[in-house]
């Protein structure tokens, strides 16, 4: 498949953002006219999967059979949430969206909730987001005035409503099933699954589509130019694009909309300007501290759910950080240890001790503390903690640490070795 150079998913629009009159001058709400008009729900269905579309949340689940799930489920009473609990570190992307699509964004969830015929429809919004919620509150203002969302949309009959949801502030509650507690007045907490996915068993107990901004964002524009366009570029099983969060040591930091199947180096080179300073790149996150890192010999690794999964890490969120060599990996390791020790919402016991007895001997080894001891602590604690909680959080902290001393093991032995750290200070910001 063929590269795209030009944004597929990013559309350039006249005026503010909220404002309607440009996002109808580019084709806007048609695909919802579309379905307001009649098209039906198996057909759009139909669409979604045959454009291969995949989650963007950081799972790539197929977004088309979720869709069928929920349509189809045996239980009649249905509702939808668009996740925008975004809090994953270095990934940005749905922040941007919001801030600059969110008519497209509100056609997406227009489409999802009218298709799974959802009760109730809500796009839940990290507590941070203030401005995001406003400007999406100021379009959803606009699109009523259209008669496009509320009472009798665009007298066919039916009503729709979209409430915008101010979510929680922590990184759990944007796993979809503490959300859905969150939004339930309930500790933001994530439940077991499976073997009860939202599909099944979401808000209130009953059938819940919940999809993430990006992925959202993606229906308006396949409904209304088609499967066979959207799948033009990106990969055979991962068509399209994906909206990369790059930050780190490049240039150009930002959120870059590249295809999927976009080489690392491609990504830092291109968008990204190169590494700062002219340094060398001494690792990368391609999918955010919760995925193994690779090293500067893999920068041609491609950029996509399979391929990085095969590499051994994960596309995740594509919050793609990059790491130079005047950096002190443990260091680097020990911030993200300090956010998930943080982040952890204590419900699963080996998470709660674990994150924290991970941070501890993390930041006793950078410190210059260290013993070999603590190194095979370290190691065994990643072992024993992986794959404990309800959610992926614990097993995120002990991939990051497990990859970290694997691949940098000389710079933890130096920190024993030296009882200190041998990098400066100013080197451990990433
Ligand atoms: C119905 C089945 N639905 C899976 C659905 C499921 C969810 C989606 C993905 O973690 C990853 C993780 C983080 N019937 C289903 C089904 N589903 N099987 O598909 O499911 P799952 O369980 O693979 O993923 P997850 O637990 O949602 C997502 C990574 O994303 N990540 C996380 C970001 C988190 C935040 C945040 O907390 N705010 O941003 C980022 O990269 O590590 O690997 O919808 O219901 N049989």
């Amino acid at each position: 498949m063929s590269i795209a150079t030009e944004p597929r998913l990013v559309q350039k629009l006249e005026g503010s953002p909220w404002e309607i009159e440009g996002y109808l001058k580019v084709g806007g709400y048609e695909a919802w006219k579309r379905c307001v008009d009649g098209m039906k729900a198996d057909d759009v269905v139909a669409e979604l999967k045959k454009a291969g579309l995949r989650g963007r949340g950081g799972a790539g689940f197929p977004t088309g059979v979720k869709w069928d799930k929920v349509l189809n489920h045996r239980i009649k009473e249905h509702y939808f949430v668009c996740n925008a609990g975004e809090h994953e570190p270095g990934t940005f992307k749905d922040r941007f969206l919001l801030k600059t699509l969110p008519h497209q964004l509100i056609e997406g969830c227009l489409i999802a909730a009218h298709t799974v015929q959802a009760k109730a429809a809500f796009i839940y919004v990290n507590h941070e987001y203030e401005e995001e919620r406003e400007n999406l509150k100021k379009a959803l203002a606009e699109a009523r005035t259209r008669g496009l969302v509320g009472k009798n949309v665009l007298g066919k009959g039916f009503d729709i409503e979209l409430q915008v949801f101010e979510g929680h502030g922590s990184y759990v509650a944007g796993e979809e099933t503490a959300m859905l507690e969150s939004m339930q007045g309930r500790p933001a907490m994530p439940r077991q699954k499976p073997p009860f996915y939202p599909t099944d068993f979401g808000l209130y107990g009953k059938p819940t589509l919940v999809n993430n901004v990006e992925t959202l964002c993606n229906i308006p524009r396949i409904l209304y130019k088609g499967a066979a366009w959207f799948t033009q570029v990106g990969t055979e099983k991962c068509p399209g694009t994906m909206m990369f969060s790059l930050s780190g040591s490049v240039n150009r930091p930002g959120v870059y909309e590249m295809p999927m199947g976009v080489t690392i180096r491609e990504l830092i080179e291109k968008c990204g300007g190169g590494v700062k300073g002219g340094r060398q790149i001494k690792a990368v996150f391609p999918g955010g501290p919760a995925f193994s890192m690779v090293t500067a010999d893999q920068l041609d690794l491609q950029m996509d759910f399979d391929s990085l999964k095969k590499a051994g890490t994960g596309l995740g969120s594509a919050g793609t950080i990059v790491i130079d060599d005047a950096t002190c990996m443990v260091a680097a390791t020990l911030k993200y240890s300090n956010f998930f020790k943080g982040e952890s919402c204590g419900q699963c016991p080996p998470c709660r001790m674990g994150t924290n007895n991970l941070a501890t001997l993390m930041a006793k080894i950078e410190e210059g503390q260290g013993t070999q001891k603590d190194m095979d602590s370290l190691l065994q604690l990643c072992g024993f903690v992986k794959g404990t909680g309800y959610c992926t959080l614990v097993t995120g902290a002990a991939v990051l640490v497990q990859s970290s001393v694997k691949l940098f093991q000389k710079e933890y032995e130096e920190h024993l070795r030296l009882q200190r750290c041998p990098f400066t200070p100013a080197a451990v910001e990433v």
